[in-house]
């Protein structure tokens, strides 16, 4: 039977343990991480006709780490992409993870979105546009309850499918400032030319432009891109003394802005919010200073 690899990647306490137990069952494997004790589960379950392995990725605001977690997610990513990605936000707090499902859909992995805690959004009179959501992302979009199961027999189902056909998803356009945008179209273009990858070209040119270890692992897959990964940090220190600012900032503030017009495109509010939860959601989409350290 035919094997594939599913990593389930998403911001900490979305339920991604209670999802992966569901689609798993007992066929579940506990172990570590190598070289950190942070725990790793694995689990299999059959697809039409395939056994699929799923594997619970420690919890991730983003793919340039800032915590032990976040760099086991973004290691196993890079150094060994899987064959597709479930991600999963929580329907209730939609702009926490949307940084990391941003990045997600940018690397052109076949990937699929759960909208989970469903029960609870609905219940607090949310409505999401899951089909704004899905053309924005470029990568399908569906609503679940893990808890319950609601919503899962629909996910396995485009699973398969985005399993079966491979697509290459088309990766979502943030916008950037342009000297930066044009620094990353250019050395995309070289990637492509040069190695082509399973990764989308322009995550990858932001990736060797980060340097260090994210670069260090493309290069490690792909040997041919290491003259390109030195020209790329020259192209970061241009860029970065034009803007004045480091890439990272920059781009955690392209992301923040990008998830800031996807909530407020597909997500619809009750007109009697509960005043706590109006806040909190006012604070994200008005004052980048207390939105934006996620994304970082
Ligand atoms: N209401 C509701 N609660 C859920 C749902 N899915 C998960 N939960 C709850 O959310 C909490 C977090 O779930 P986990 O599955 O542990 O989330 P996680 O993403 O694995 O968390 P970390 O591994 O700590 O990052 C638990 O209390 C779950 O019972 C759901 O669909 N609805
Ligand atoms: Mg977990």
């Amino acid at each position: 039977m035919p094997e594939v690899t599913v990593a389930v990647c998403a911001a900490p306490n979305t339920g991604k343990t209670t999802l992966f137990n569901r689609l798993t069952g007992a066929n579940q494997t506990v172990g570590n991480w190598p070289g950190v004790t942070v725990t790793k589960k694995t689990g299999q379950f059959e697809l039409d006709g395939q056994t699929v392995t799923l594997v619970d990725l420690p919890g991730a605001y983003s793919l340039t780490p800032t915590s032990l977690e976040e760099r086991v997610a973004r290691d196993y990513l890079l150094n060994d992409p899987p064959d597709a990605i479930i991600n999963i936000v929580d329907a209730g707090n939609l702009y926490r993870g949307l940084g990391l499902t941003i990045q997600l859909a940018m690397s052109g992995l076949p990937m699929v979105v759960a909208v989970n805690m469903m029960d609870e959004a609905r219940a607090r009179g949310i409505h999401i546009d899951f089909d704004a959501f899905s053309e924005h992302l470029g990568v399908p979009v569906i609503p679940v309850v893990a808890r319950t199961g609601e919503g899962l027999d629909r996910l396995r189902q485009i699973l398969a499918d985005v399993l079966q056909h491979r697509i290459r998803e088309h990766p979502p356009h943030i916008s950037l400032p342009p000297v930066l945008e044009e620094a990353v179209g250019e050395l995309a273009r070289k990637v492509e030319q040069q190695v082509p990858t399973e990764l989308d070209e322009n995550f990858v040119a932001m990736r060797l432009m980060e340097g260090g270890q994210a670069s260090r692992h493309i290069v490690k897959r792909h040997p041919g891109l290491r003259d390109l990964a030195g020209q790329a940090i020259e192209v970061r220190q241009r860029v970065e003394q034009k803007l004045d600012t480091d890439l990272h900032t920059t781009c955690a503030q392209c992301r923040f802005n990008a998830a800031r017009g996807l909530v407020q495109e597909a997500v619809q509010l009750p007109p009697q919010l509960p005043v706590s939860l109006s806040e909190s959601l006012d604070r994200f989409l008005m004052n980048r200073w207390l939105g934006l350290p996620l994304f970082l």
